[in-house]
């Protein structure tokens, strides 16, 4: 059983927490966060005594494997950090990093702890998601050519996550962060990007709309990402897939629809996540994922292998999302390294 302390008992913890006493093999011991309230508050509610005001306090007291860091990006860096110097394996949430040269150091740390990084990218961990990633790489449309990677809602994010409004960016590094990696699941590494944005919401600081066009080695997509658009239903918060290959297609619809065409036949399954216990529509989707993914960084510890969202995989989105506010500023195609 790995021992594992959670930092940052904030809005999206909650869930994190949820997903730790869902998973085998692992289990959270000890809490930390800056805000008393919020600490006892979530210490109570999961019945976690060990709680600290202070990460380096926690870390040098406790016995642990593992941390678990749920605070939002400023703090990432020199929490990963810390628990990389303290010889712990790390699972940090999105976005990991505000700046490329940050998250590199991030990486370089844990590496040289010889212990596993993982950043919670869990969109391309929803189970929907999952089974269009793996028909995909399982050849079930050739080999694809061109992908439509969409989320588009008017969805109220800003009272759950007041930061989102007042952060000068918005939808690219929060929630566009999530769609460019799947597109990089699904397609593949990219070459080229341009996008453009806008900011419609008057209320807000940031851009909340986002096109973006993608070169990957083979393929283009077309990442769309708005939370602006009002329509019926809402959608919130499914990402929406189409994907061609040069024998099939392949779409995931609104209501988790997922249908596959290929050789004259043609594949329809009803993709509903299972609401848990302690979800609640329309999160679950999210939800589910996050149990997923921590599972996920528990076997990859276990058995001794790199996580699939690791921190040097997600080198490659996060470097996506620069080239997206560079081409937006620039109005230009931008290369990637
Ligand atoms: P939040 O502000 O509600 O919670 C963050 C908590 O961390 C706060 O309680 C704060 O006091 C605490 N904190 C910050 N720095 C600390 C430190 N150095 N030591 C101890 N405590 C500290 O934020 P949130 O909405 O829960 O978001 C947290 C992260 O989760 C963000 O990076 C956000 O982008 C991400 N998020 C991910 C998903 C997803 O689906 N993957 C969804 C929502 C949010
Ligand atoms: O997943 C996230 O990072 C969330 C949300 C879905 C609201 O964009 O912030």
């Amino acid at each position: 059983m790995l021992n594992g302390a959670l930092i940052g008992c904030g809005f999206f913890a909650q869930n994190q927490l949820h997903g730790w006493a869902g998973c085998d093999g692992a289990r959270i011991t000890a809490i930390c966060d800056r805000d008393p309230q919020r600490l006892a508050a979530t210490g109570e509610r999961f019945g976690i005594a060990r709680r600290y005001s202070d990460a380096a306090e926690m870390l040098a007291a406790e016995d642990l494997d593992f941390v678990d860091i749920a605070t939002t990006v400023p703090s990432h860096r020199p929490l990963v950090e810390m628990a990389a110097r303290a010889g712990l394996h790390v699972i940090c949430q999105k976005p990991f990093a505000d700046t490329l040269e940050d998250a590199r150091a991030m990486v370089h740390a844990v590496e040289a702890a010889g212990r596993r990084l993982m950043v919670h990218e869990n969109f391309r961990w929803q189970s929907p998601i999952r089974a269009a990633i793996e028909a995909v790489r399982g050849g079930a449309i050739g080999t694809p050519f061109f992908g439509r990677i969409s989320f588009r809602s008017g969805y109220d994010v800003f009272s759950g996550q007041p930061y989102l409004a007042t952060d000068p960016r918005f939808i690219i590094q929060d929630l566009g962060i999530h769609i460019l990696d799947i597109a990089r699941a699904l397609l593949g590494d990219v070459t080229h990007l341009a996008a453009s944005t806008t900011r419609i919401n008057p209320d807000i600081k940031g851009e909340d709309v986002a096109t973006m066009l993608l070169d990957h080695k083979g393929a283009t997509s077309v990442v769309d990402c708005s939370y602006a658009t009002r329509r019926t239903p809402e959608t919130f918060p499914e990402t929406l897939i189409e994907i061609d290959g040069d024998t099939g297609t392949l779409r995931l619809e609104a209501g988790y629809r997922l249908t596959i065409q290929s050789a004259g036949a043609e594949d329809v399954r009803d993709l509903s996540p299972p609401l848990l216990p302690w979800a609640e529509r329309p999160w679950h989707n999210i939800q589910e994922s996050v149990q997923i993914i921590q599972q996920h960084f528990v076997d990859c510890i276990g058995q001794g292998r790199e996580p699939e969202t690791s921190g040097r995989d997600n080198l490659k989105t996060l470097a996506l999302v620069e080239a997206a506010y560079a081409s937006a500023a620039a109005r230009s195609r931008v290369a990637l390294a």
